[in-house]
């Protein structure tokens, strides 16, 4: 056991398979049994991966494989770790307590031969004290059954969901596992989360809890709070509590700490001793793109008379969050969706998170270092944890606090009708939100709590009859439960019961967040009281309906698109390399499978091989992400957030993510970056044929540039070219010129083009026509490649003729690069970085692709 910390992490297990009912029959929990035989995993890790990595199933991500994937399960899986207990026995005022921090899911669990108790969620932890059965100094022998999830359904007939499964409703079990419209039926198996062995002396603390009460920018002071919570299982001397906060940068034990404060704390389990602290010139978080993501370091000592008994140490932020549902009275009748960080309304960019990997247990820390950082680098300020995954790993929420980007945190209830009225569900619901809100809620990204994803806006459209007047089923999760438990437990993050969520249909423009899926899906907006319809014609998905959008906060939009080649090959058989074969169709799980056809048909034109529909799905879906984010980014502060669908995938898919599964950006992430930029000028066209041009300025600094604007043909004639001038004030949206129709060429042969002088804003276009009936003559690219630095390396390019989706193709996902996917006009010039480990620099084949 580790002295320093008292804790010790049980990572090395074996593990093995049996029928059903048949592994405690053949005592498999027995400490005796040999286990020689049995498969070396870890914990965490998921059964699958260890089962891949030993050659025992196909990999499930290539071809068709999933399907053979689906026995596993139907069968029990039993873990076995034998460890050295403890040297010594506990003193009469110790503990020792097991915990699992996250079992998926249905587990029963034995110590050395006997029954210790079960677990059923795999969202909240499973604790055993177990002082009394722990062997010390020799091995003691944990056992682990895990049921095949679907034997803990009873009746299954009742739950209903969106999509196939309904049986995933009645289990705590990560819900996209079951199949979802981007993911594959894998249900995990396994530890997700560490389990560990902890030694426990008189008392301990169960929650640190740090929160930000005022910030004064004028007397540059913050008033914080911290709330310990604390358990007294044999405390013998006073208990104390001594709390240090260290400035951004400042070492505990080696620098002074800024605030100081020593508690006594009573000798039983308490959770309300809070203690109030002023901070003298705070050095606030901000979001990356605000100011400097400022983390403190907050020490708890909690001290028995002379013996320190606990520590915990978290990073923490002094920022304030609200969420603005005041009038907007420049829209009469509409109220504003606007968070407001350290008082300053901020308009959210960003995306929607799905699990990183169908096998959770074994993401590893890089690949979220590497999403969340290709989502910083494209300028998002928050992402949204959606409801059909999980409780995100600890280094998700760690990285998000470092990188300064916000997030909208769901509750695990997607797409479906939740069974809130039997007394067993409601218990593990509650003990799931407790765990979760009180392991989150000190995390300076937090920003809000939801309660789930399309809940209510579902159920509405089942009952559409009922005018929208009966409740969902799961309301008291949504109305009740949940918001009672953030406010008890967290009191500071802001709570909103579903999304979408608030007006009139649970998806309204007037009211509350938003989910625009008439783009794609074809659903029309409705009201209370109609029946839905959808209109799945290339007219009804065009993404042009963004444009009819006066949403208040766009939580969800988006369109599939290809994921790149090199991915494609990793995991589709050569002959199967082509637009709906099996096997690609098999990784579209989206239904009807043309679906896409009906976006690319107005854009591009439909495909007639597999290169054009990686280049045709990609550039609509960036030509479409592209049209909404500068629409809603143009409306601001009556939008105040775009949240498009989706950032990454789980899997090597044909989905809507901009970034695929092993990390190259589509089309679609390098359109996102620019249009999510902090200073964005955009065309956008007006009823009478005109042209205005807007200056979008997310920043607290109100910025002056010059705006040069070129009206040229595709040919290289120019028609004329105009120069503006302007300040825009900090975080507002204006027009800076305009032209009417006389003024323009607006035919499929013209475009119009943008550049801010001293790079402020990104360059940007306006075609007059959809990408597939432009006549442009055919474009050349040539590419000339430089040395930088070891780890750098520069790619010119210059192109004759205009050259639309110019990109480099790499077949290796650990080079970045600094753009991608861009237009070329006549005659231009434009570099791309790309950075990277310099064996890779050195022997990467770059690829050059235009249309
Ligand atoms: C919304 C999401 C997901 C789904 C996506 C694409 O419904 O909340 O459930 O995957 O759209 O259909």
């Amino acid at each position: 056991m580790n002295k320093s910390q008292n804790q010790l992490f049980l990572n090395s297990w074996k593990c093995i398979d049996s029928p059903p009912g048949k592994g405690s029959a053949n005592q498999l929990f027995a400490s005796t049994l040999d286990d020689s035989s049995w498969l070396q995993i870890e914990a965490p890790e998921d059964v699958h991966r260890a089962l891949i990595d030993s050659g025992r199933i196909p990999d499930p991500f290539v071809d068709r494989n999933e399907v053979q994937c689906r026995w596993m399960e139907e069968r029990e899986w039993w873990f076995r770790c034998t460890f050295n207990g403890p040297d010594s026995n506990p003193e009469a005022d110790e503990r020792l307590v097991l915990i699992f921090d996250g079992i998926d899911t249905f587990a029963t669990i034995w110590l050395n031969s006997r029954l210790l108790g079960s677990h059923r969620n795999m969202f909240s932890e499973a604790v055993f004290d177990v002082t009394e059965q722990l062997k010390t100094g020799e091995p003691n022998t944990l056992a682990v059954c895990i049921d095949p999830p679907l034997s803990h359904v009873k009746d299954c007939g009742e739950f209903s969901s969106w999509g196939p499964n309904p049986e995933r409703v009645a289990l705590r079990k990560a819900q996209f596992s079951f199949g979802w419209d981007w993911g594959p039926r894998l249900p995990g198996i396994g530890f997700w989360r560490p389990v560990r062995l902890v030694r426990q002396r008189q008392a301990a603390l169960s929650g640190v809890h740090f929160f930000t009460l005022s910030l004064d920018s004028r007397s540059q002071q913050a008033v914080v709070g911290i709330r310990i919570e604390s358990t007294a299982f044999a405390v013998r001397n006073d208990l104390r509590a001594e709390i240090d906060l260290f400035e951004p940068g400042r070492i505990p034990d080696q620098h002074p700490a800024a605030v100081h404060i020593e508690l006594n704390l009573p000798g039983q389990d308490s959770d309300q001793i809070v203690a109030y602290a002023v901070v003298e010139q705070p050095q606030v978080w901000w979001t990356h793109d605000l100011g400097e993501p400022a983390l403190y370091t907050l020490r708890t000592r909690l001290f028995a008379g002379e013996h320190r008994v606990d520590e915990s140490l978290q990073q923490v932020g002094i920022r304030t969050i609200e969420l603005d549902q005041s009038p907007d009275t420049d829209e009469p009748g509409t109220r504003f969706f606007r968070f407001v960080l350290n008082g300053v309304p901020i308009f959210a960019k960003g995306a929607n998170w799905i699990p990183a990997d169908s096998f959770v247990a074994s993401i590893p820390d890089t690949r979220y270092e590497r999403l969340l950082t290709q989502a910083r680098d494209a300028h998002m300020n928050m992402l949204r944890i959606w409801g059909g995954g999980i409780y995100e790993h600890d280094i998700f929420y760690q990285l998000c606090d470092r990188l300064g980007i916000l997030v909208w945190q769901d509750f695990m209830f997607a797409c479906a009708m939740y069974p809130d009225h039997h007394a067993d569900f409601v218990d593990q619901v509650r003990t799931e939100a407790r765990y979760q809100v009180k392991r989150l809620r000190s995390h300076a990204c937090l920003a809000l709590w939801c309660g789930n994803n399309e809940n209510q806006w579902i159920h509405d459209k089942e009952v559409w009859e009922k005018g929208g007047k009966e409740p969902v089923p799961g309301v008291l999760f949504y109305h009740q439960l949940l918001p009672e438990i953030v406010a008890e437990l967290d009191g500071r993050t802001p709570y909103w019961p579903g999304s979408p969520y608030g007006g009139n249909d649970h998806n309204s423009m007037e009211d509350g967040d938003r989910h625009n899926w008439q783009v794609w899906h074809g659903d029309q907006p409705r009201r209370f009281g109609k029946k839905p319809r959808a209109d799945q014609t290339p007219e009804g998905v065009s993404f042009l309906h963004y444009g009819e959008d006066h949403g208040r906060f766009i939580s969800e939009f988006g369109m599939h698109a290809s994921p790149v080649p090199e991915t494609l090959r990793r995991v589709i058989p050569e002959d199967q390399l082509w637009h709906h074969s099996p096997s690609m169709d098999h990784h579209n799980k989206d239904f009807p499978k043309n679906k896409g056809d009906n976006l690319m048909q107005s854009v591009t034109g439909l495909p007639r091989d597999l290169d054009e529909y990686i280049d045709f799905s990609m550039i609509a879906q960036a030509e479409g992400v592209k049209y909404g984010i500068e629409h809603f980014r143009r409306r601001k502060p009556h939008c105040s957030g775009a949240l498009f669908w989706q950032l990454n995938d789980c899997w090597p898919v044909l989905s809507w993510s901009v970034i695929d599964y092993y990390g190259f950006g589509k089309a679609g992430y390098y359109a996102v970056r620019r249009a999510f930029a902090p200073v964005l000028a955009l065309f956008h066209r007006v009823e009478e044929g005109g042209m205005e041009l807007w200056v979008v300025n997310d920043q607290r600094e109100p910025v002056t540039g010059e705006w040069i604007v070129r009206h040229a043909s595709f040919t290289g004639k120019l028609v004329w070219q105009e120069s503006t001038k302007a300040a825009v004030d900090a975080l507002t949206s204006h027009r800076i010129a305009a032209w009417p129709a006389e003024r323009l060429q607006a035919d499929s042969g013209h475009y119009l083009w943008v550049e801010e002088k001293s790079g402020l804003s990104p360059a940007n276009r306006h075609f007059f026509v959809a990408i597939k009936d432009l006549q442009r003559p055919p474009a050349r690219v040539e590419m000339r490649s430089e040395r930088l630095e070891a780890e750098r390396m520069r790619v010119h390019l210059r192109s004759s003729g205009y050259a639309l989706n110019v990109h480099l193709q790499l077949p290796t996902e650990a080079v970045e690069l600094s753009d991608n996917h861009i237009d070329l006009p006549n005659g231009c010039e434009t570099a791309i970085d790309l950075s990277g480990p310099a064996f890779k620099l050195d022997s990467v084949e770059i690829g050059l692709a235009w249309r």
